[in-house]
Parts: C-alpha cells; structure tokens; sequence
C-alpha cells in the first residue's frame, strides 16, 4: 500500500462524531485491520471526504446488490462488463461499496463485530473530514405478531430485559449507552412509505425491537442444541414483549443505536421480518422469497437517500 500525508487533525473543525477518543490526535498512524486500510496507507480525504449516509447490513452480497440498486436508483453508470468494487479487497472480514455519497458495509452477525466494523469506518470517516453523516442499518430479523415480510422501522433497541441500554464493560466497570432512534428520521421513513404506497406491496410498521446476543434461546426459540423452558414459556414471554410495543428481534440494534447515540450521528433501523417469533421458529421460506424480502428495506431508504441527494 502506497503512503499519503495522514489527515490534518484541525481542531478547528467540527468533529464528525461527538466523544471521539482524545488519543487519535496523537497516534502516528492508525491502521484499519478488519478493512484493510489506513490513515498513511490511504488517502482517506480523496477516497471518502464526500461520503454523507453508511449503509450497513448483516451480508456481504446484500450490501453490494443494495449498492447496485442504489446506483440505479441514482442513475449512476459503470462501463459495461464492470461491477463495483470491494473497497476492502483482499480482507474478507467485511466488503465495503461505494456509491457516490452512499458507503455500503455488511457488518456479519451480532454486537461485536458491527462494534469493530463501527469503530473503524467511524475513524475512517473521521480521518476522511466527512461531516452531516446518516448512518443506516438494514437487516432481516424475526417478527412478532406481524406477517412475514412485514417491514419494521425501529423506534428504540432493547435488551434481552427489556431495558433501552447498550451495555459495554471497559476497564471493568459498566458503561450504559442509550438506544433510542432518531424520531424525526422514523417519521420521514413512514412519510415517505406512505407517499410511495408501499403498503399496496407489504406492511412496514414502528416498534421497538429486541436485540438478543444470541439467535436461539437469546430469541426464545424451542430449536436449540439447548432449551430449559416449555412451548408455553415461550409464548408466553413472546407476548409479553409484544404487549410492550416489541415488534422484533435481531442481534445488532443495541449496538448500532448505543454507539451511534454517544457519538450523536443521525441512525435509522429498518429490518424486514422472515417470520412471524408467534408462529414458527424455523425459517422455511424459499431462498428466493428471503431474497425477495430482503430488498424490502431498500425502497424506503434507498428513496430517502435519493431525496436527500438530489434535494427533493
Ligand atoms: C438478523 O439475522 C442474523 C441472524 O440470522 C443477525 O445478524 C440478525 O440481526
Ligand atoms: N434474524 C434474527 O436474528 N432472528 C430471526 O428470527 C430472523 C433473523
């Protein structure tokens, strides 16, 4: 990788992200070992300064067709025979498109690795100058109560106890972050849903969604290597959550909303949901259904970004 002059950290300039670590000024370099990239080995200002909205979801394929889709949407051309590339090339941890503006990543599975894809497009960004970022996630998750399909944009990200905290341990004591999305942007997602009759093709509802560390007894599901509660413990609990406004759950939304809110970025989560958590615990549906509903959550966002974009 060649060397370019790493970024002038002016303090002058208004920090992208709030409670940035103090001790990023005075580090030398800072190499981005997930991504293959660094403050000396790039130059990050030229590769990513225009970047204004991060798009980020669990699968590498899904965050490149979203990037395809985002092109076409935006009216992008790429010569012919040619595709987008993978930002991160020789790394397969995480694959990383861009799209003028727009930065496409998949994040795998859980909190902690979003955690290190964060951490480290956020520094990037950082270093690249970038300022007014929107940072999405875009995933698939299990619904409760609504149909497969169903669309869900999350009003706040809760634990397995229910409680709206992204909870880290560092330096061994507990750090509490909060979790609530942007209002104003789940308004402007359901605004433009509704404008663009989205209902006429699938629902897409707000609640709050819980994020397990765990895709089975974290989910309360029956289908296990282990499980110590009954059918009707199960629902029981599924219930319960629904009855407190939880429509869904995934495994990242504790992540993405706690470190997005400390570093006061605008975030929104919008999940399609496989299955209804009340029905069934095996997804079952075909491939090519999955892959169907997954492009769901691109209509809506990839319409706000394009608003945004051309200022309309
Ligand atoms: C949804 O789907 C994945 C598990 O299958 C996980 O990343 C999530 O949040
Ligand atoms: N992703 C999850 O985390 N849970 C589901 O039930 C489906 C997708």
């Amino acid at each position: 990788m060649g060397h370019f002059d790493a970024f002038n950290n002016d303090l002058t300039k208004k920090n992208t992200f709030h409670n940035l670590n103090n001790h990023l000024n005075s580090l030398e370099d800072d190499y981005f070992y997930h991504l293959y990239l660094g403050k000396n080995q790039n130059d990050l200002k030229a590769m990513f300064g225009d970047v204004k909205f991060v798009c980020m979801g669990g699968t590498s394929k899904r965050m490149q067709k979203f990037a395809h889709y985002m092109k076409d949407l935006l009216g992008y051309r790429i010569p012919t025979g040619l595709t987008l590339n993978d930002i991160t090339k020789i790394t397969d941890r995480y694959s990383m498109y861009k799209v003028g503006p727009v930065l496409f990543a998949n994040h795998g599975i859980g909190c902690p690795s979003l955690s290190i894809l964060l951490n480290e497009i956020m520094k990037l960004l950082h270093y690249a100058g970038c300022e007014d970022l929107t940072f999405f996630r875009i995933g698939t998750c299990g619904g409760i109560g609504v149909d497969p399909g169903t669309v869900i944009i999350t009003d706040q990200a809760v634990d397995g106890l229910l409680r709206p905290e992204y909870r880290q341990y560092i330096l061994g004591k507990e750090k509490i972050r909060e979790t609530q999305c942007d209002r104003q942007l789940i308004k402007d997602l359901l605004k433009i849903s509704d404008e663009m009759q989205i209902s006429r093709k699938f629902s897409v509802v707000n609640g709050k969604t819980l994020c397990a560390h765990d895709f089975y007894e974290g989910q309360s599901r029956i289908d296990g290597v282990f499980c110590d509660y009954t059918k009707e413990e199960k629902l029981d609990f599924l219930k319960q959550c629904y009855e407190k406004g939880v429509v869904n759950m995934e495994m990242e939304s504790l992540c993405f909303a706690g470190m997005l809110n400390y570093a006061k970025v605008k975030f929104g989560i919008v999940c399609v949901a496989l299955l209804n958590r009340l029905e069934n615990d095996q997804i079952t549906a075909s491939h090519e259904l999955i892959l169907e509903y997954q492009e769901r959550p691109f209509e809506i966002i990839g319409e706000y970004v394009r608003r945004k974009i051309m200022n309309n």
